[in-house]
């Protein structure tokens, strides 16, 4: 039976590895938003140093999550490239009666906590766990740019599991359906890698959990730092003498608490602080954390991922993280500022 395949939320990651899955021949379809009827009529363009240019038009287009329940398809893959935005909706609610018996959910979302609502609401899906760091945009309609890299890991989301560091390869503590969702992020891995994604890999939903609280540390120190400090550069805050300190400490801070709420110390092979603070100091290319974007264009940040749920999660095992703490609770003051001013002045918060 071939894999069908829902892109939920097809903006610049989801239409990105869409196109790259489309290429092994399975059926690919997409819900958009803003960007329906461009993709609707002429599909996407994608420009890439590595892929070239080309055009592709999904299976099917749909405008909204009702659009694709009336369809009808039993979906083996449902991969969500929504913006994290729990403070916002609960993104989970709309894939009620998408996600079917055996399903696969892949979340390719930044931050923390992101699997917990799918997990939660589809006890017979498969919920799988995806970080990337690649870099992409849609700068107009269904016109998707890859800037750079591609990389990304797959996990089982499995917060129960007797044995969550045991690998594939020594699963004999798991239960079926843990092996299943196993044997499903292989799958979906390989899929990718056949699209031509060579730096697809699968990991333990330990090692995932590692790598997406590790990525944690160079998000929720530069994002929240740049729109704080009006629009600076990484490289600019990197290479400040009291900003550089700053940084330091929150990924200190994340790198120090997360081995305790996760229950092993980091991979010796992941970058210390000091090494990634090396190497944005090195990289004056002008970029800033997208974040900055967010907040510019007076759209919503991804706060609650970046910065609540971590805080949350460390303060429930009886960790603080004041740095962090203190970034969010500006940050979400200045967001909920920002929107007031822009609606005339009557928050309900
Ligand atoms: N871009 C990158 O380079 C990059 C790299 C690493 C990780 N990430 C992470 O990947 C995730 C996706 O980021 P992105 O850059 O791809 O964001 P994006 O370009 O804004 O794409 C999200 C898409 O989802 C659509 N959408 C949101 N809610 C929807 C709904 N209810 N129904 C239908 N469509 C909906 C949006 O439509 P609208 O246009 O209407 O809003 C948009 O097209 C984020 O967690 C991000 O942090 C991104
Ligand atoms: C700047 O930092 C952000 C991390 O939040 C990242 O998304 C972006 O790729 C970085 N740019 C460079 C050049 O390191
Ligand atoms: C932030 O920077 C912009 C230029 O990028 C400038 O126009 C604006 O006045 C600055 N805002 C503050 C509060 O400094
Ligand atoms: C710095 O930028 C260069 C070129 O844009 C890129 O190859 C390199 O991976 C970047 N390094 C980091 C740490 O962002
Ligand atoms: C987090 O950082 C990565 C690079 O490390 C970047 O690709 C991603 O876009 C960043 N996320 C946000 C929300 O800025
Ligand atoms: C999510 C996204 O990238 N939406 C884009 C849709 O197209 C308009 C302009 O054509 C962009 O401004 C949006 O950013």
């Amino acid at each position: 039976m071939t894999a069908e395949v829902l892109i939920f939320g097809a903006g610049a990651v989801g239409a990105f590895y869409g196109s790259l899955i489309a290429k092994t021949g399975t059926p690919i379809s997409v819900i958009c938003r803003s960007n329906y009827s461009a993709v609707k009529s002429a599909g996407f363009t994608i420009t890439s140093p590595q892929y070239g240019t080309f055009n592709w038009s999904p299976t099917r287009v749909f405008s909204s999550a009702d659009a694709a329940r009336a369809a009808n398809v039993h979906w083996s893959y449902i991969v969500v490239t929504t913006k994290a935005l729990p403070d916002v909706s609960d993104d989970s609610a709309l894939l009620e009666g998408l996600v079917g018996e055996g399903t696969a959910v892949v979340l390719i979302q930044n931050g923390i906590g992101v699997e917990e609502p799918y997990y939660t609401r589809f006890p017979a899906a498969y919920v799988l766990s995806a970080v990337t760091i690649v870099s992409a945009s849609q700068p107009a309609h269904g016109k998707i740019s890859h800037n750079r890299w591609t990389r990304i890991n797959i996990g089982p989301y499995l917060p129960s599991s007797s044995s969550p560091s045991s690998s594939s390869s020594s699963s004999s503590s798991l239960t079926q359906r843990e092996k299943d969702a196993i044997s499903k992020t292989d799958e979906f891995t390989d899929l990718l890698i056949s699209g031509g994604v060579k730096d697809a890999q699968a990991y333990t939903h330990q090692k995932l959990q590692q790598v997406r609280w590790h990525k944690l540390a160079i998000n929720a120190s530069m994002n929240p730092s740049s729109v704080l400090s009006n629009g600076s550069t990484n490289a600019s805050m990197s290479l400040d003498p009291e900003l550089s300190i700053h940084l330091k400490g929150v990924m200190e801070e994340i790198l120090h608490t997360a081995p305790k709420i996760l229950g092993a110390p980091f991979p010796p092979e992941f970058a210390t602080s000091e090494r990634i603070l090396r190497s944005t100091q090195k990289n004056d290319s002008g970029s800033r954390p997208s974040m900055w974007g967010d907040w510019e264009g007076g759209r919503p940040m991804e706060l609650e991922v970046i910065l609540g749920n971590p805080i949350r999660i460390a303060r429930e095992k009886g960790y603080e993280m004041p740095r962090m703490q203190t970034l969010y609770a500006l940050l979400k003051m200045a967001q909920r500022n920002r929107d007031t001013a822009r609606s005339g002045g009557s928050s309900k918060l």
